[in-house]
């Protein structure tokens, strides 16, 4: 009788296939622990990470500082509702408000619970201030956007994979191309419109920049049309560009900030909407929430997350040794990196090769040789380490590109 020998890492995978849903189609590889930009297999292989829970761990796997106040909250006091009040919200409130320079935070859990949130804040300010007639209000949005899973939020994507199939959707937006001005100057004629949604870089799209001068010009016509500014920076923000965040490359401050993932360093669901008064106090009490939102486990870890970007110049490194990463990979000049792009340390590669399995190809060979990376739209694969990295581990992982590179010949 045969029988088929399993690795510990197959035996993880049969496992998870058997009992879990199929959502998700992982690299297999089966991580088990995590520390600054690296991470370790269950066979004990280590890795660098170069997705960072796609910018959620941009403080790098298991910061001590954060683990240690998510420790102490944790034996303290983790949730409330907000039925009561909890001693660290108005802490937290005054902490993130005071950071990012807004009237008000109002805190919920998962990404796209931010975007929603934003969504409900933006129409509520164009019926209640900017007078648009009821059930009328629109959202401008761009083409390739993502701004999460939900029913309402996939109704405006106008990516296959995550729209088809899930309808029906919900109306009330107009989709313009990305990076592109003047479509927003057309779009923004209709009266109707209230809002104008963006991610500052497009991260699903494969780490899309747009031309300098996108956001302030997009920025401007929103103004001149009374229509709010809405920065998703769930993945551009905090610190992961070289700037806190994406907007300020461009010295814009958006009208309603909404933010995510390292907002908890890659501890828990932590995300936030921070907009003015004029657009937050539209919403009355119990017209909006979450139970877990504003929990004084996340106030704690969030604030801790955010004064760690800070203490540890996350910013600048970021920009740094971005720069120096793109120098470093378009000076390898190899025929199967078409193009490199990207600000700060989020990056992509798109790949130039016939087989259009070759970035998965790539990744795999990637993985044999220490670094994790997982592609996105097919050609592309992303690349966003920790913003702990040093220039040695960079000067490494990008050794270990140009290795793995010789795969696809
Ligand atoms: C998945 C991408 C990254 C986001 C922006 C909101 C959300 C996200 C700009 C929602 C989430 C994720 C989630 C993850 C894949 C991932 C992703 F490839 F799809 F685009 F990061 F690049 N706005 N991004 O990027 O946040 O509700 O997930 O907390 O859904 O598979 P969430």
């Amino acid at each position: 009788m045969q029988t088929i020998q399993h690795t510990l890492t197959e035996q993880y995978i049969e496992r998870e296939e058997k009992y879990n849903a199929h959502n998700y189609h992982p690299l297999p590889v089966v991580l088990d622990r995590g520390k600054g930009v690296h991470v370790w297999d269950v066979e004990g292989k280590r890795y660098y990470d170069f997705l960072s829970g796609y910018s959620a761990i941009n403080q790098g796997h298991c910061h001590p500082t954060i683990v240690k106040a998510f420790v102490e909250q944790a034996q303290k006091l983790t949730l409330t509702s907000r039925a009561f009040h909890n001693s660290l919200m108005g802490e937290f409130a005054e902490y993130i408000t005071s950071y990012f320079g807004y009237d008000k935070v109002l805190p919920m859990n998962a990404g796209v619970e931010a975007v929603e949130t934003a969504i409900k804040l933006v129409r509520r300010w164009g019926y209640t201030v900017k007078g648009i007639p009821n059930n009328e209000a629109k959202i401008i949005v761009c083409d390739g956007n993502f701004h999460g899973r939900t029913v309402n939020v996939i109704s405006f994507s106008n990516d296959t994979e995550t729209h088809n199939g899930f309808g029906p959707f919900t109306p009330g937006y107009i989709i313009i191309p990305y990076g592109d001005a003047n479509a927003l100057e057309i779009a923004l004629k209709d009266p109707t419109v209230c809002g104008f949604l963006l991610e500052p870089i497009q991260g699903e799209a494969g780490v899309l920049v747009p031309e300098d001068g996108y956001l302030k010009r997009s920025f401007e016509l929103c103004k001149e049309a009374n229509v709010l500014f809405m920065a998703d920076e769930i993945q551009t923000g905090l610190a992961r560009t070289g700037c806190m965040l994406a907007c300020d490359h461009e010295n814009v401050r958006p009208d309603v900030l909404i933010l995510g993932k390292a907002l908890s360093g890659g501890m828990m669901p932590v995300s936030a909407v921070l907009c003015d008064d004029e657009i937050m106090l539209t919403i009355k009490p119990g017209e909006h929430g979450s139970t877990y939102g504003g929990n004084p486990l996340a106030c704690k870890v969030s604030m801790t997350a955010l004064q760690v970007l800070k203490d540890e110049n996350m910013t600048e490194n970021a920009a740094v040794l971005g720069d120096y990463f793109r120098q470093s990979l378009r000076a390898l000049n190899n025929k199967h990196i078409g193009l490199v792009r990207g600000k700060g340390l989020l990056n992509a590669i798109v790949i130039n090769h016939p087989d259009k399995d070759a970035a998965w190809t790539l990744c795999l060979k990637l993985r044999d040789n220490g670094l994790l990376a997982k592609p996105t739209h097919g050609d592309k694969i992303r690349f966003a380490p920790p913003l702990v990295i040093t220039k040695e581990q960079i000067d490494d992982c990008v050794a270990i590109i140009a290795n793995s590179l010789d795969v696809l010949n």
